[in-house]
């Protein structure tokens, strides 16, 4: 039998989903892409999330991964070559990335807003009760421009500083998950008309062309899917066996089989209900029997998400 399609569930104007375009285009490989909404309700995703809210999810068979943290070492794993950790181990990689995208999450956000202004106000709303739990309105944002500007740019100094020796990419010649983490935070703000100003604001002028050359990795062969189509692919098989020992941290009161709850530390904190199937160093994994597609794994990484029995 041939391996299941991997599927990205995703929307054109998400940052996260941006970066995991790249790592699909770093690797060149083929994919199903669905379409789904700027904003809840996803009726058609939430059968395979168990109401995980954020985008993007990769799906692969009966296997959802919850994260970019949980999606990028799972392709790394399906497809390990070319490497999205070249000159820096994969645990490095994913702990600086983490770090940037937790530091400067709402500042590129401040800083996106104080040039696009307002967007449309169900958005806002969606967003500060369900997501963020901040008003991202100009208004709200505005007054802390400046502290947002200076916690961004002193990332993107140490960018410029990183890349002065001429190197094509942070890890060498080869891209990796660092350099799309550092550029899909740039690429949020960056959008639309506001580049030339936000270039200036942060002094970007340096880093143009990398910025340049990760952007022209592509985002591999994607094909259009419906989310129905998407249902199908989960409900016609089993997820993979999960590799690994069946030990489990201390830090998680809770056995493999035990009902337990999976839920975001930062935003859009929804408990995704299931048992547990294994925790290790990187990763969570929860079986979901769902009535519409049968039994399912959900993985999240450890980072950023607890674990509590129920
Ligand atoms: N830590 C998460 C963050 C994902 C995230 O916050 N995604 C944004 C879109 S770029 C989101 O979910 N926004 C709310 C929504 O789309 O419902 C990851 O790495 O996947």
């Amino acid at each position: 039998m041939s391996a299941p399609e991997i599927i990205l569930h995703h929307y054109p104007s998400s940052p996260y989903a941006e970066k995991v375009r790249l790592a699909l285009g770093l690797k060149g490989l083929d994919w199903g892409s669905v379409d789904v909404a700027v904003m809840p309700p996803r009726p058609l995703l939430d059968p395979l999330t168990g109401g995980y809210r954020r985008i993007p999810v990769l799906q692969v068979g009966a296997d959802i991964y919850c994260d970019t943290h949980a999606i990028l070492p799972a392709l790394e794993r399906l497809h390990p070559e070319p490497s999205l950790y070249p000159g820096l181990a994969p645990a490095l990689a994913e702990g600086l990335t983490y770090g940037l995208e937790r530091d400067l999450w709402l500042a590129v956000i401040g800083v996106t807003v104080h040039f696009a202004g307002d967007l449309p106000e169900a958005f806002l709303r969606d967003r500060k009760d369900d997501y963020l739990y901040v008003d991202i309105s100009h208004a709200a944002m505005e007054p802390d421009f400046l502290r947002n500007t200076q916690r961004v740019a002193a990332w993107t100094a140490w960018l410029a500083e990183a890349l002065s020796d001429g190197r094509r990419f942070l890890g060498g010649d080869q891209a990796g998950a660092v350099d799309l983490a550092h550029y899909h935070l740039l690429w949020l703000m960056r959008g639309g008309e506001r580049a030339g100003s936000v270039d200036r604001l942060l002094g970007l002028g340096p880093v143009l062309g990398w910025y340049g050359r990760v952007a022209g990795l592509g985002h591999g062969r994607p094909r259009t899917l419906t989310a129905e189509a998407a249902l199908e692919a989960a409900r016609s098989v089993e997820p993979a066996p999960v590799a690994g020992s069946n030990a489990v941290p201390e830090s998680v009161a809770a056995a493999p089989g035990d009902a337990v709850t999976v839920t975001p530390d930062d935003f859009a904190r929804v408990p995704v209900r299931g048992r547990l199937v294994a925790v290790d160093a990187g990763r969570i994994v929860i079986r979901r029997d769902d009535s519409q597609v049968g039994t399912l794994h959900l993985h999240f990484p450890r980072a950023g998400f607890t674990v509590a029995a129920g």
